[in-house]
């Protein structure tokens, strides 16, 4: 007999039906749609971003956790649950719909104006309209306060000048959410994308994230009205508020691709018979499938533990930085453990376990770098800021 990680930490008991039923309508999306695929996806570099957003809306995930305008207004830890269950498909499928609902879709609720709500938050929420989320630079990355992209007033227009870099969905957005320097501190602005002077190259060449758009966005003279900034973001704060949501989704989505790993790797210990032996039977392997489990299973405790905060209004960004920083570091190893249990299979794309252990490298790097969490939680510890 044997049991799943699943079943050993008794994580069930810790989601209610409404949860569990949304995260198994997720995982069905993502066996049948995305899994028989997404290895050639990530092989030939591209991501049917269109398609697959008008399924995601019709699924429900865009903007899951947001409330009217067509959102579902789901709890954070269903919202969670659903990044969980896209990432055991790939961490691009959940790059999208974290880009689209955390940060595009969450910037323009919470700090947009009525109109800009009702422009583009129901198209989005159906996938019609793709958003994407503008914020780091080619020179500032880690440290975005330093931002040149810059934002002038000319009469009551406004003028955008500058470039982002590393921008998931930027050549496929309907609309860029934009953040700018101007004489006012940092402000935010909703651009669409078909704004002359804008324009979004995609970064080819990845090793990592294969199955996603990354792009580049390039703002020349790009002219937009009075009413094109979000007006209740200033200053830096604006840009990080939204962080701190698709940053909450990955605590959970690492551990998908864990346990898409751990899967694979326990089945094939499983089949996989050596000196006359189930690869399982060894010691070695039971010692690296109980501390893969350990770890999988401790993650999500504090996944759920930091979606209950979050349900509550409790969770503070530290907390968030706590389980970004373990889950997704732990998640790599997992899943580079995982890859020695299939030996050279655990090279091929036949297998997700390089794929997930190759796109954790962007995972641990976006949403703020291992550093910058570590960073974070020794400000909160000590009351001294080491970023500077
Ligand atoms: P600092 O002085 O700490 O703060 C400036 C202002 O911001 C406030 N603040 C926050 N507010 C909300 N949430 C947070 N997490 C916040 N952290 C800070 C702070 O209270 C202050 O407010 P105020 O009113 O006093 O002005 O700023 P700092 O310049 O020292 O920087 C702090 C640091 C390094 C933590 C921050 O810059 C940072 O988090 N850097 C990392 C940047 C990052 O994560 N970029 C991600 C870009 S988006 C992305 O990667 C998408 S990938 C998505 C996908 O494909 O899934
Ligand atoms: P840097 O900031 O240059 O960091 C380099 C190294 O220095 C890192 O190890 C870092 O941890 C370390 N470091 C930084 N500060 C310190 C310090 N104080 N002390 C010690 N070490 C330090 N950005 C967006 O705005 N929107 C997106 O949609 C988006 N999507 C992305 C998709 C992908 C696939 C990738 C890879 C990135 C994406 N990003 C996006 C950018 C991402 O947020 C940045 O790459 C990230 O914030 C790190 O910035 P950087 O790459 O410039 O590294």
């Amino acid at each position: 007999t044997s049991t799943t990680p699943w079943d050993l930490f008794a994580l069930d008991r810790l989601v209610d039906d409404t949860e569990r039923d949304l995260a198994a309508a997720v995982r069905s999306f993502v066996d049948r749609r995305v899994r028989p695929d997404v290895g050639t996806w990530f092989d030939e570099a591209r991501l049917p971003v269109r398609e697959l957003a008008r399924e995601l809306g019709d699924l429900g995930v865009m903007g899951m956790h947001l409330e009217g305008y067509g959102c579902a207004g789901s709890s954070a830890t269903a919202y969670g649950l659903a990044c969980l269950e896209l990432e055991a498909g790939d961490s691009g499928l959940r790059s999208l719909v974290s880009v689209q609902g955390s940060l595009a879709m969450y910037a323009i609720h919470r700090w947009g104006s009525e109109e800009q709500r009702t422009t583009w938050l129901p198209r989005m929420a159906t996938g019609e309209a793709l958003g994407c989320f503008g914020l780091t630079e080619p020179d500032f990355g880690s440290d975005p306060g330093g931002m040149r992209t810059r934002a002038r007033r000319d009469g009551s227009d406004w003028v955008l000048d500058g470039s982002k870099m590393w921008i998931t969905n930027g050549s496929v957005a309907d609309v860029a959410v934009v953040w700018a320097r101007t004489d006012e501190g940092i402000r935010g602005f909703v651009v669409p994308t078909d704004t002359p002077g804008f324009s979004a190259p995609e970064i080819t060449r990845k090793l990592s994230l294969r199955a996603s758009v990354t792009s580049e966005l390039v703002l020349e003279g790009v002219r937009l009205p009075a009413d094109a900034m979000l007006p209740e973001a200033a200053g830096l704060s604006g840009p990080l508020s939204c962080l701190n949501e698709a940053r909450f989704g990955i605590v959970f989505g690492a551990m998908g691709a864990a346990r898409d790993c751990l899967r694979t790797a326990l089945d094939y210990a499983r089949d996989r018979q050596i000196f006359d032996q189930s690869l399982a039977s060894f010691q070695i392997t039971q010692t690296k499938l109980a501390d893969m489990t350990l770890e999988l299973g401790k993650g999500m405790l504090l996944a759920l533990h930091l979606g209950r905060l979050k349900d509550a209004g409790e969770l503070r960004p530290e907390q968030v930085s706590l389980g970004k920083l373990n889950n997704v570091r732990e998640a790599i190893g997992i899943a580079r453990e995982c890859r020695t249990i299939l030996g050279a299979n655990g090279i091929s794309l036949e297998y997700p376990v390089l794929r997930h252990a190759n796109n954790l490298e962007s995972v641990l790097t976006y949403e703020g770098t291992s550093e910058v969490h570590q960073l974070t939680i020794g400000r909160a510890l000590t009351g001294e800021s080491a970023f500077r």
